[in-house]
């Protein structure tokens, strides 16, 4: 198994926080109910060719309604913290007024994680800005920073005496240059102009919500949540290919990582985005507000890739779900390429490479959060099989069980070389609205019937019941040896 190396069970560290993670607009359904009014990504998915046939999280995982009942089962299982997020549009739908129905479901759902003793660990933006704000102009409008300032303290006022850690954006990279430059996400402009203001104005919205949550509780975890890309040259001995992988580590990584650790933007990127704007956006204090302390970073890792600046062989990771006409989410990248290694690919066709996972962490350690004393917690990592079900609607996913505990693993291999992770939350606890693929790909350790909504957890479930409870990645045998091991 991908885990022999690993060794014999393989402990995890003391008091590392195992859970599960989703995001409101992909389980939450309920679109209208209790004054909640559209967000961006309501109207993108109702625009016709946008999301793969057509779906929408209208109803979802229905998870508005049964979130008593997915507690349950995460108590059931063992998890021991939960990482959700709170729609804007449910607390703010007009981007502005607070609905306290809204922030009712939230307090209802933390109460209920309280209860069954499962931390929640809470994102306040996990892509779905209220729809009202992107008619005022969206993320690449200034303003819309100072309206998620006033949403975070309502979220707060109602929330800060039972949640501790509170994340502001998750996947600003997503936000920014999937939503505002390719246009595959929610709003779908296609604009490198737009997405380079819309990348400040996220982290400007970010370190403001960190100073004033700061400044009001001393006491709480504060962070973010990036998303990360492990980026190799093709031909390491290749200048040409060297500087695409820099492009692609510079503008996905080190464009979020620089201004929150050092107070700057990098160099290489500033002049690579030379025209488009990005300098015009940053006001006097900016910078300081954006490097704002943080406890905690979140690292989401699915996969590196390699990169050249020769087109590849054969076409992958390049059809959009859609197939429709998007453009590179890098705003100054032409002519750079990934290549496909030949490694094991999900059905994303992302490379399952857990390496990448401890090589990202190290660095992480030490080039940023080290010496800002922040630690780290793998916010997501996860995969999508084509997972078939039995007629009991069980899913035996052998897949995902090897991709977790060879993701498991890389991250001890991570601790053990001294990096200070305290976590991993899996990704994602229930299939959900995955989207421009809508329902067409299934992350979950649970299976969701979506005809019965009916929850039926899967092999990876059981497997990763065990791990919470046994504390061993793989499991090990009477005789000591792993038991996947085989006679
Ligand atoms: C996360 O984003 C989201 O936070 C979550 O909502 C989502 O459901 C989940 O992942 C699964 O998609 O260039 O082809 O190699 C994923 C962020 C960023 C991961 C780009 C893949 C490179 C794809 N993604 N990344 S590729």
């Amino acid at each position: 198994p991908q885990t022999a190396s690993a060794g014999p069970g393989r402990l995890l560290p003391e008091g590392f926080v195992l859970g599960v993670a989703t995001a409101a607009y992909q389980i939450e359904g309920a679109r209208h109910e209790d004054g909640r009014a559209d967000s961006i990504w309501d109207t993108f998915s109702h625009t016709p060719g946008a999301v793969v046939r057509g779906d929408t999280g209208d109803v979802a995982c229905d998870h508005y309604h049964r979130f008593a009942e997915d507690v349950a089962l995460m108590k059931s299982l063992g998890v021991q913290s939960y990482r959700f997020s709170t729609s804007w549009a449910r607390v703010c739908p007009d981007g502005r007024t607070v609905n306290t129905k809204g922030l009712d479901f939230y307090e209802r759902l933390v109460d209920s994680l309280v209860e069954a003793d499962i931390t929640p660990w809470l994102t306040l933006y996990h892509w779905d800005l209220p729809q009202a704000l992107e008619d005022r102009g969206g993320w690449p409008t200034r303003s819309t920073a100072d309206r998620f300032v006033d949403y975070a303290l309502a979220v707060h006022d109602r929330l800060g005496d039972r949640v501790s850690t509170w994340t502001t954006l998750n996947e600003p990279w997503c936000s920014a240059f999937v939503g505002y430059t390719s246009g595959e996400h929610a709003p779908g402009r296609q604009s490198p102009v737009d997405g380079l203001a819309a990348a400040h104005h996220l982290m400007l919205a970010h370190g403001r919500v960190v100073t004033a949550l700061r400044e009001r509780d001393t006491s709480l975890r504060l962070g973010l949540t990036l998303n990360f890309t492990v980026a190799d040259p093709v031909d390491p001995g290749d200048p040409r290919d060297v500087d695409a992988a820099r492009r692609v580590d510079g503008q996905m990584n080190r464009i979020f990582l620089d201004p929150i650790f050092r107070g700057e933007y990098p160099a290489d990127v500033v002049a690579d985005v030379q025209g488009l704007g990005l300098e015009d956006h940053i006001l006097d204090g900016d910078l300081a507000t954006i490097a704002a302390p943080i406890d905690v970073l979140g690292v989401n890792y699915y996969n590196g890739g390699a990169f050249s600046h020769l087109p590849p062989l054969t076409t992958l990771n390049a059809a959009p779900a859609t197939g429709r006409p998007t453009r590179s989410p890098f705003p100054a990248a032409d002519g750079v390429h990934g290549h496909p290694r030949g490694l094991p690919v999900t059905s994303m066709d992302w490379e399952v490479q857990p390496e990448g996972l401890t090589r990202l962490l190290i660095r992480l350690h030490e080039e940023y959060t080290g010496p800002a004393g922040t630690t780290l917690h793998v916010t997501e990592n996860g995969a999508a099989f084509d997972d078939l079900a039995d007629e009991s609607g069980f899913v035996d996913d052998q897949a995902r069980v090897d991709y977790v505990r060879s993701h498991l693993s890389a991250v001890v291999d991570a601790v053990d070389a001294g990096v200070p992770v305290q976590g991993y939350f899996y990704w994602s606890f229930l299939d959900n609205f995955e989207w421009a693929w809508g329902y067409a790909k299934r992350f979950g350790i649970v299976r969701v019937d979506y005809e019965t909504q009916e929850r039926i957890p899967k092999a990876s479930a059981v497997d990763y019941a065990r791990i919470m409870r046994t504390r061993q990645v793989v499991a090990v045998a009477a005789d000591g040896s792993d038991e996947d091991d085989g006679p």
